[in-house]
């Protein structure tokens, strides 16, 4: 999954036909194009390929039988790849016999059709397939996602926290990390109301999520007014520039604040950390550290950056 943008577009889902020979694929085709967007793909490798691309498919229809690669062995890798672990695939086969059957579920196939194709059977087995695909996209979603902002919730940052700092610690690189705090927030919602206080938070989160621009930076909703940016492979000038910037787009927004005594506009504090991850460390030390620093940028007058 990618990390920044966690919820996906309702659109229609995608349906890979994975067969060596066109004929198998317009069959297929016409039994679930009232389904689905369809794409193909006539080998092994290439399926695998689709699948590791920016907007891998719902469902994949997938042949045994190919030159250069069975469908058992594409099955399996595409199980080991988190990327595509998650791919219902649905075999398509002329002659399985029980034993292939059993093998094919084993290694984490999700249904049979069988050769020739019979279009209800196609039809109906490919929609059950969706239908659970779809449930569990909207459950893994709810599960990672913040629901008043729609960015990452304070789950999934927790999780891809201790990730990042494996990752870089392998890599000998800097970890950065923000946290950052509305000011005088409790005064708004008193001032504005609450339901204006829950549209100035998304507004707040949507600045921040813009602001990610890696693949792998990672904008989260900590807890009440409280944001936190996860920046791998950046430096502390790096982590400072990038919480600047946040910090005056924030301010540009302009959304009246009287009752701040910072500003007239809502404002943000924000305290940002860098370590370089080793065996001798902690990751609970970079929110240590961002905490403090968050904690002197409030003491300081708030509307700023501390480091
Ligand atoms: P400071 O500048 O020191 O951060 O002051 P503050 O008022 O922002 O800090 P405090 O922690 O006292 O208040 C935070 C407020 O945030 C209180 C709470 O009602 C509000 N808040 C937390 N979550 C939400 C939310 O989801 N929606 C709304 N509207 N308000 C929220
Ligand atoms: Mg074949
Ligand atoms: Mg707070
Ligand atoms: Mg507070
Ligand atoms: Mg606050």
């Amino acid at each position: 999954m990618k990390r920044r943008t966690i919820s996906q577009s309702e659109s229609k889902p995608r349906i890979l036909i994975v067969d060596d020979q066109p004929g198998n694929i317009q069959a297929l085709y016409h039994a679930v194009e009232p389904v689905g967007d369809i794409f193909m793909a006539t080998g092994g490798e290439q399926a695998l390929a689709f699948c590791r691309n920016d907007a891998p498919p719902d469902l994949i229809l997938l042949d045994v039988e190919m030159p250069d690669m069975n469908g058992y062995e594409v099955c399996q890798r595409l199980k080991q790849d988190h990327r595509s672990a998650d791919i219902p695939v649905i075999f398509v086969t002329g002659h399985a016999s029980a034993d292939d059957e059993a093998r094919a579920l084993q290694i984490g196939g999700a249904d049979f059709i069988h050769k020739p194709v019979n279009h209800a059977i196609a039809h109906a087995r490919v929609s059950t397939q969706l239908t659970l695909k779809a449930q569990s996209d909207l459950l893994r979603r709810q599960a990672q996602e913040d629901a008043l902002t729609q960015i990452a919730n304070r789950r999934y940052f927790d999780h891809a926290l201790r990730q990042e700092w494996r990752h870089c610690q392998r890599h000998g690189a800097p970890l950065s990390l923000l946290l950052l705090d509305v000011d005088y927030f409790k005064r708004y919602n008193d001032d504005q109301g609450h339901p204006q206080g829950d549209a100035c938070l998304r507004q707040v989160a949507s600045v921040i999520a813009q602001n990610m621009g890696r693949p792998h930076d990672l904008a989260a909703r900590y807890g009440g007014e409280e944001f936190v940016c996860l920046l791998p492979q950046t430096t502390r000038k790096g982590a400072l520039t990038k919480a600047e910037h946040i910090r005056q787009q924030i301010a540009q927004l302009g959304l009246p604040h009287p009752a701040s005594a910072c500003a007239e506009v809502v404002t943000v504090s924000i305290g940002a950390a860098t370590l370089k991850p080793s065996s001798h460390d902690a990751w609970e030390r970079l929110l240590l550290l961002a905490d403090q620093a968050l904690y002197a940028a409030k003491g300081a007058g708030r509307n700023r950056v501390e480091i």
